[in-house]
């Protein structure tokens, strides 16, 4: 099939305009933003134009369907409150450049998806996390973002068409940016994906007393801030025997009440993420995190409380998907290529709950994601289009297309 690059390269910046930030190419795109619904519906329009049945469910995710069975390909195109302009729109915009390039060769049948709140403004994947029946809606609806807005309010600014079978596709394939260093250091072009890790995520909350930052000695105060310090000085050493180099913990965001230089903060609410290949490993870490949290609040005579916990397996990518980008890149980026873990969650990780699912990788530039200054050298954006495109067309015995 013949792809495009001049469009898939428009596409792609059209897309970046949308909550462009005004710093690098970096996006304000929040899941259910002003940005975010613009952008869908540009989308929208894009999938329709392409020849494909635009269908919007009930989370927001956006779908651009073929007629019968199909491969489907995509990513999410929200993102994290300062983002970069390739973290999931790069996978929505190369499906779509794919599913126009395949169905002008006649085949195989490909639809495109736009996942929503993959960068969990609310949760972990929270849009592929219901599609996928991982989460109810129910439970997705009282899930709340940092400044107490509930999903199910968030949410009443899409309006849905009905859900999506699962069943019509055959498979999923995402392509993303690395997001991390090691394609960029090792100067290749594209990374198949073997294995994405597991994620946990919790908010836990220290009690104290709120009391006067002039007058309240220190040996008597009950400092909620101090309870986090603390807590973060001795997790590194308890999960000394636990962790690997590649086992990554944060956190990410602490909110202090009532956040004022003068007053002694009585409430901290802090967000603890981990994450690891082995799920044996997260539990592990659950346990220590727990215990120690409990430990330093009772040292100080505080209450410590634990919010819902969150989180995903680690999953393998489908031998048979990952078989044909391995072909494709080695045709496309001879030698340049590499089979490697993902150390970023993605969207791939709830869909494999359905179908089998695999993910192709570009370099990052620096390694840098999550921030503004993402960015990839647009012949290996393009390269990775091609290894996407010619992987698909390889698929057309079995998809019977
Ligand atoms: O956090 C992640 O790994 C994803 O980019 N949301
Ligand atoms: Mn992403
Ligand atoms: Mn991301």
């Amino acid at each position: 099939m013949n792809i495009d690059a001049g469009r898939f390269l428009a596409d792609l910046h059209r897309l970046q305009s949308f909550g462009a930030s005004g710093v690098g190419k970096g996006v304000v795109r929040p899941a259910y933003s002003e940005a975010d619904v613009a952008a869908r519906r540009w989308l929208a329009e894009r999938m329709q134009a392409a020849g494909l049945r635009v269908e919007t469910d009930s989370m927001g995710n956006l779908f651009g369907l073929a007629d019968g069975p199909s491969i489907l390909l995509g990513s999410h195109s929200d993102s994290q409150p300062e983002g970069g302009w390739l973290d999931g729109a790069l996978g929505v915009v190369a499906a779509l450049e794919v599913a126009r390039a395949s169905r002008k060769a006649g085949g195989p049948a490909v639809s495109v998806v736009s996942f929503q709140d993959e960068e969990g403004r609310f949760g972990v994947t929270t849009g592929s996390a219901v599609w996928s029946g991982h989460l109810s809606l129910a439970e997705a609806d009282l899930l709340c973002d940092h400044d107490g807005v509930t999903l199910a309010d968030a949410r009443r600014v899409m309006a849905s068409t009905g859900e999506i079978d699962p069943a019509q596709f055959t498979g999923f394939i995402e392509m993303h940016i690395e997001q991390g260093p090691v394609l960029d250091q090792a100067d290749e072009r594209i990374g198949v994906v073997s294995d994405i890790v597991g994620i946990r995520d919790m908010k836990i909350t220290f009690d104290g007393q709120q009391n006067h930052a002039g007058t309240t000695p220190m040996h008597i105060r009950r400092d909620a801030f101090q309870a986090v310090s603390a807590f973060n000085q001795s997790l590194g050493e308890r999960f000394a025997n636990v962790v690997t180099p590649s086992t990554v913990w944060t956190i990410g965001h602490v909110s202090l009440h009532p956040n004022a230089s003068s007053i002694v903060p009585g409430r901290a609410v802090f967000s603890m993420q981990w994450r690891d290949g082995d799920a044996e490993r997260l539990d592990r870490m659950e346990r220590i995190i727990r215990a120690l949290a409990q430990e330093v609040a009772q040292a100080r005579g505080m209450e410590v409380s634990f919010g819902q916990l969150l989180g995903l397996e680690p999953v393998a990518m489908d031998a048979r998907l990952r078989g044909a980008l391995e072909n494709s890149a080695q045709q496309v980026a001879p030698e340049r290529w590499r089979v490697m873990p993902s150390g970023a969650l993605h969207d791939a990780t709830n869909v494999a709950r359905l179908m089998p699912v695999a993910m192709l990788f570009v370099p990052s530039i620096g390694g840098i994601s999550h921030a503004f200054e993402e960015d990839t050298a647009e012949d290996d954006l393009v390269t990775g289009l091609r290894v996407l495109a010619g992987a698909v067309s390889g698929m057309m015995p079995e998809l019977g297309g």
